[in-house]
């Protein structure tokens, strides 16, 4: 028989429903719970998205099931069988009931992925530690991809999805000269930068390929969704930015996510109503990509990513 492979994919999780929103948001303050007005702020947000429902599980679930798919084909003739568990930062199934089915499952063998391409050690890092932790506690062979931030079938994607929208503008009357592209990703505390993480690099370094690659004349890279702490968060935010070019007489904004793979609050909330209500205000016309979800492309690069570090290690 075939050599099985576990594959954990982990990805940042969403509540299961609005009573669950209270010790998911706690979980995400390590431990804190939120006053009652951050608690009623945050479940106000996820009931304006597409009427409450939580869409980062379900499409959590078919990039699982896409990546389950591409992987066994591209595997096929070979010796191993590669088998996806999930893994979630902050709600059920946590990294570390993943690391525990497989090693129950009588797994020996794993290689971790996580669901955003690039890397930091407050984001990825994190999931990498917990990961580890839990294998090496149940004496799990694990290893992990890190990033995948210029791998050329993500750059295609993002590409695609850039033209489209440009596309879109140029019918609706705009050239593309016109159109500013704003390369986004979740903001991280400003002290990441002193500590040499690679996190805004990487996204700079994936933002200049799709720009190329799209012939986009004129874009930027800004951050959001900055959590609601003391300490100073990397900016500038998506929405000083967007007040910044309206300043600027730039009338058409196109956002593009590139540091998020799919639908969810950050997305639909902080772009899709937040940007676009001050888009309203100030008389300007916002576009943003398409998110990968279950793209094909990004389902193979997934899938490239861990044969690739399977053979690594082999
Ligand atoms: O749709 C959903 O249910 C989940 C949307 C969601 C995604 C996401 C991705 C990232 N986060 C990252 C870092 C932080 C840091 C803090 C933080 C806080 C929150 C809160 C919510 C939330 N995040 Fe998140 N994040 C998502 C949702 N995030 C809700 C709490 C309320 C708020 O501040 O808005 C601050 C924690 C603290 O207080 O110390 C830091 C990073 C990513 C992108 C990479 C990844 O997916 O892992 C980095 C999706």
């Amino acid at each position: 028989a075939n050599k099985k492979i576990g594959v954990l994919v982990m990805s940042y999780g969403t509540p299961a429903s609005l009573e669950d929103v209270e010790a998911y948001y706690t979980h995400i303050r390590r431990g804190n719970p939120p006053s009652p007005e951050q608690l009623k702020e945050l479940k106000d947000r996820y009931e304006a998205i597409v009427g409450g429902v939580f869409p980062l599980r379900e499409n959590t679930d078919n990039q699982v099931a896409g990546m389950q798919r591409a992987l066994n084909e591209l595997a096929s003739g070979s010796d191993v069988e590669f088998v996806c568990y999930q893994g979630l930062k902050h709600a059920s199934p946590f990294i570390e009931d993943g690391v525990e089915q497989m090693v129950q499952d009588g797994i020996t063998e794993a290689i971790g992925i996580v669901l955003a391409p690039h890397y930091s050690t407050m984001s990825v890092g994190t999931y990498i530690k917990r990961a580890k932790q839990t294998a090496e506690e149940h004496h799990l062979n694990i290893s992990f991809i890190e990033s995948y931030h210029m791998h050329p079938k993500l750059i295609e994607t993002l590409a695609n999805r850039v033209n489209a929208k440009l596309e879109l503008f140029e019918e609706a009357g705009a050239t593309r000269e016109q159109v500013r592209v704003l390369f986004s990703a979740h903001s991280l505390p400003e002290r990441i930068l002193s500590m040499g993480d690679p996190y805004r690099d990487q996204l700079l370094e994936t933002s200049a390929a799709i720009a190329e690659r799209a012939n986009v004349p004129s874009w930027q890279f800004t951050w959001q969704s900055a959590g609601r702490t003391a300490e100073p968060w990397l900016g500038p935010d998506v929405l000083d930015t967007m007040q910044e070019l309206r300043e600027q007489q730039v009338e058409y904004v196109l956002v593009a996510p590139i540091g998020f793979v799919s639908d969810h609050l950050e997305v639909l909330y902080d772009l899709d109503i937040e940007a676009q209500e001050l888009a309203q205000e100030i008389d300007m016309r916002l576009m943003r990509i398409d998110s990968l979800n279950t793209d094909p492309l990004y389902m193979e690069l997934l899938a490239d990513e861990v044969l690739r570090k399977y053979k690594e290690v082999h």
